[in-house]
């Protein structure tokens, strides 16, 4: 079996002043406490580093970048490698990253127990809008402040198999879950910042958790592999955003999840093997799927 532990690390609200290295020493709270469970892999959420900033009409360009690392690990992220080093503890972290050439993404990194940068994602579903909308109670402005993912959908070797990565958004299309099975993931690890209020639809308000849960699980089973999804959770800014982190099997039950809205660990001993309960059954890819049926999937 290739059987370890994999650990979830749920941030409670970031309020709009707290610092980098405040958010960094929760972080490392979190870690510790990750690592003394067992876990060999923490899983930290979407822009795990500030506030939900895109709930802001920014209005200047120091008003944007300011959210954003121009360098992994920077002097601020420098102390959640020295401790993942020191422990001998992976991580996945969600930050803003604005790249030499001037480019802003929603992005996530997969980092090794030995410090090394593993593997990158870059966002491809950015919900909301591009524009300000003043009716709001407060805005939605990723399609503003970032651009497309251009890395794909990726799964990495790490952890003795096959990891990939989606951020939030993401975790509601199959199309993003079946590229990750496809591309032989057997762990997805993704990170979720999401209002209890929708305003375009408050009458589904009530249905956040359950179409978070509704997603991941399907995503696990239908692909026949794990997920950990961790939230940002809690009042933030005066915004709710929905907590309910979650560890999921190939099977689609949930192993773990966890009870408040605040800082939380879950943890729980994964076993890789696990996904050919799926894959050499139901979801035999090889055996059952029928893309010449599919092609109006990849088409605009
Ligand atoms: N961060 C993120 O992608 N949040 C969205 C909110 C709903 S769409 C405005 C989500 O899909 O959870």
């Amino acid at each position: 079996s290739r059987s370890f532990i994999v650990a979830g690390a749920q941030l409670g609200p970031i309020a709009k002043e707290e610092t980098r290295p405040s958010v960094v020493a929760r972080l490392c709270a979190m870690m510790r406490e990750a690592k003394a469970r067992g876990a060999e892999l923490v899983v930290f959420p979407e822009l795990a580093l500030t506030t939900f900033f895109p709930r802001w009409w920014p209005e200047n360009q120091d008003e944007i970048d300011r959210w954003f690392e121009t360098e992994m690990p920077g002097p601020d992220t420098q102390p959640l490698f020295d401790l993942a080093v020191e422990l001998g503890i992976g991580f996945h972290l969600g930050y803003a990253e604005l790249t030499p050439e001037g480019r802003h993404f929603n992005t996530a990194i997969l980092v090794g127990p030995d410090g090394a940068i593993l593997g990158k994602y870059r966002k491809i579903h950015l919900p909301g809008h591009r524009d300000r909308q003043d009716w709001r109670p407060f805005q939605h402005l990723e399609k503003y402040y970032f651009e497309k993912g251009d890395l794909g959908f990726p799964a990495f070797d790490a952890f003795g198999g096959k990891l990939g990565m989606c951020i939030c958004n993401d975790r509601r299309w199959p199309e993003t879950w079946r590229m990750l099975g496809l591309n032989g993931a057997e762990l997805v690890v993704l990170g979720y910042n999401t209002p209890l209020h929708y305003p375009p639809a408050p009458e589904h308000d009530h249905l956040q958790y359950f179409h978070n849960e509704l997603s991941i699980q399907a995503g696990c089973y239908q692909n026949g592999l794990w997920a950990v999804a961790v939230a940002k959770a809690g009042f933030e800014e005066g915004c709710e955003l929905i907590a309910g982190s979650i560890i999921v099997a190939p099977t689609g039950e949930v192993l773990a999840r966890t009870q408040g809205s605040d800082d939380e660990v879950i943890t729980a001993r994964i076993d890789l093997d696990r996904c050919s309960e799926i894959r050499r059954n139901v979801f035999d890819f090889a055996q059952h799927r029928e893309p010449e049926e599919y092609r109006k999937i990849a088409e605009r």
